[in-house]
């Protein structure tokens, strides 16, 4: 069946800020003396702030209440942000911009399925946010991936099944969530973490519209 929509994860796939995300957990976790490597953080990817903290403490057998927890994460955030001020639309990952213009030349809709509070604010200093026709993101969501809930809420706002779209994505959690809402799914980086997904190339570089 011809694609009718293109669903884009962010972080990792439209913008490299997923080592931005790494840098800011790394400090916090040396901050709370829990060692964190960069195994660890594929398990990161994708998966919302607050399960993201949470599998940080259990890593490290730390027990913290709900206020301190609020702390930590408003502090990576801040850490977070600091290095998304300096994003201009030169971060952009290879193909993206062409990707995108493409799919919106074939009259195939684009969406974003982010599970990041900040999608917004980097889809506009990418200066691309008026390329797409829905944005779901960290806001809009409350079960954050594997659960497919983001992917299947941006294709309902388009009135468009599971079937007429293709998710793209970079995280293991991802790749989960769009096979379990019955999603195609590229996944965008190494085939041997991306085991799930349909087809795994390096970039939207690597493969065209036509292709799907
Ligand atoms: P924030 P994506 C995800 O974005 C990131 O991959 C993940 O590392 C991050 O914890 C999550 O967003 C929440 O981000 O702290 O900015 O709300 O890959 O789903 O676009
Ligand atoms: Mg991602």
């Amino acid at each position: 069946m011809a694609v009718k929509a293109c669903i884009f994860d962010m972080d990792g796939v439209i913008v490299d800020t997923a080592k931005f995300h790494f840098k800011a957990w790394q400090r916090l976790a040396d901050s709370l003396g829990i060692p964190f490597t960069e195994h660890q953080n594929e398990q990161l990817k994708g998966v919302s702030r607050v399960d993201s903290l949470e599998k940080i403490l259990s890593w490290g057998n730390l027990e913290l209440n709900s206020q301190k927890k609020i702390e930590l994460m408003e502090l990576k955030n801040k850490w977070y942000l600091d290095f998304v001020e300096e994003v201009t639309p030169a971060d952009m990952l290879p193909g993206t911009f062409g990707f995108l213009t493409a799919c919106k030349s074939n009259d195939v809709k684009v969406a974003l399925g982010s599970s990041s509070k900040n999608a917004i604010l980097i889809l506009e200093k990418l200066e691309i946010i008026h390329l797409f026709d829905s944005i779901v993101d960290g806001n809009k969501i409350t079960l954050s991936k594997p659960n497919p809930e983001v992917f299947l809420r941006a294709a309902r706002e388009m009135d468009l099944t599971p079937a007429d779209c293709v998710v793209f994505e970079d995280a293991i959690s991802g790749v989960e969530a769009a096979k379990a809402g019955g999603f195609r799914c590229v996944g965008i980086g190494d085939p041997s973490i991306l085991t799930q997904a349909d087809r795994v190339v390096d970039s939207l570089a690597s493969i065209q519209l036509s292709e799907l």
